[in-house]
């Protein structure tokens, strides 16, 4: 027996966001788990990384990381796959969950925490969510988010004066393409959501569609997609399981693609070339913009290698169909240009059931604990 799940998250997390949308589309039953302190502390006991979201099953065990736990779900709980039957199709639609997992990450932690009406309402919602039952007063609890957010994934990740604008206008760029596509029909495959759909749902529903200032400009400048958030949390495989499906990805996915090839594939090439050098930090340019000192990530090394291992095992057939389309949108060469990836992570091929790893490595997350005793002395 599996369920319900216990999804040890947040109500404010992008990748809580999207493994709750991919549950409840499927109908498979789940509690959520708020990341309390004590939680944070049991799951991390159980997954080996401080990160959510975190699964424990009904029989004991537990699982970390959204795309290989959604790959596993789908085993025991095969229909209606959201996996798309073609393998050409589910390439590039994993691929296209990748850059929605990877790159949208760092637009969406920017419009958070960049801006102040953002930083000061998220600040407090996680405060309260998560320091809730801690003896501080909201102010510290607010400030503790604020501060940990922005040295972790603001200036730790390359956000400043010379970025700003550039990762500003990453987010309205895909909304622009996910305004055409919604234009035509419910998700981008067809009638029913697929895991590309899931995969967007981590930055647009969590962040972009409930933060303030991504907020306002989604319902404003692409209703189709503010449209599309609430549908797709709202879709389930009871009502919609035998929704059509396109077989192939329309053309208006190239769009996509190619954003793809000079963002996600750019970054995950830069990151992986400083990783083979044994770099800790290292400078990634996307569009002739340069975000500098980015911390390297060998998970996300093991994200490459997931893509081109998916490449791998597909029939002649169908690798040649992807590798067609990935070469008319300039997203085939950065997947390969760096020879012999070696992450290191999930060596035995257990994901989601090995021990976690975080996307930024370990190295900041004391900074939260070392804030929060800093204002307990004062208090
Ligand atoms: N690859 C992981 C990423 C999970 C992740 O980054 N989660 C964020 C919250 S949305 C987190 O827990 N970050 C840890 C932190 O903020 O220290 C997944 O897909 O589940």
């Amino acid at each position: 027996m599996l369920t319900p799940l216990q999804v040890y998250g947040s109500v404010h997390s992008y990748f809580t966001g999207k493994f709750e949308s991919y549950l409840r589309y499927k109908e498979i039953p789940y509690d959520l788990v708020t990341i309390t302190p004590g939680a944070m502390k049991k799951m991390r006991a159980g997954t080996g990384v401080a990160q959510v979201p975190g699964v424990l099953l009904a029989d004991g065990r537990w699982m970390t990381d959204s795309t290989p736990m959604i790959a596993w779900l789908e085993t025991q709980f095969p229909q209606p796959a959201v996996m798309p039957a073609d393998p050409a199709t589910r390439f590039l639609s994993l691929l296209v969950e990748d850059f929605a997992d990877e790159w949208l990450w760092r637009p969406a932690m920017h419009y958070r925490w960049s801006h102040a009406d953002d930083r000061f309402v998220l600040g407090n919602r996680l405060g309260r969510e998560i320091l809730g039952r801690q003896p501080l007063p909201q102010a510290v609890r607010r400030k503790v988010f604020q501060q940990r957010q922005l040295g972790i994934f603001i200036r730790g990740d390359g956000i400043d004066p010379r970025t700003r604008a550039h990762a500003d206008a990453a987010y309205l760029r895909v909304l622009d393409l996910l305004e055409a596509i919604f234009g035509q029909r419910p998700y981008l495959l067809g009638e029913r959501p697929t895991i590309a759909d899931i995969g967007f749902m981590g930055p647009m529903f969590r962040h972009f569609a409930q933060d303030p200032t991504p907020a306002h400009l989604m319902a404003e400048r692409a209703p189709a997609v503010w449209e599309w958030v609430a549908r797709t949390w709202n879709a389930r495989a009871g009502r919609l399981g035998d929704g059509e499906l396109l077989i192939a990805a329309p053309d208006d996915w190239d769009p996509i693609l190619r954003e793809s090839g000079v963002t996600h594939l750019e970054m995950l090439d830069a990151n992986a070339r400083a990783h083979q050098v044994d770099e800790p930090r290292h400078d990634a340019e996307i569009q002739g913009v340069i975000y500098r000192d980015l911390p390297t990530s060998p998970y996300r090394v093991w994200c490459l290698e997931q893509l081109r291992a998916r490449f791998d095992e597909l029939d002649p057939e169908s690798a040649l169909v992807v590798r067609q389309r990935l070469e008319g949108t300039g997203a085939w060469e950065p997947l390969w240009r760096t020879d012999g990836l070696a992450s290191g992570h999930d060596p035995d091929g257990d994901a989601p059931f090995c021990a976690g790893q975080r996307v930024f490595p370990a190295e900041r997350p004391e900074v939260f604990g070392r804030l929060w005793r800093r204002y307990r002395r004062r208090s």
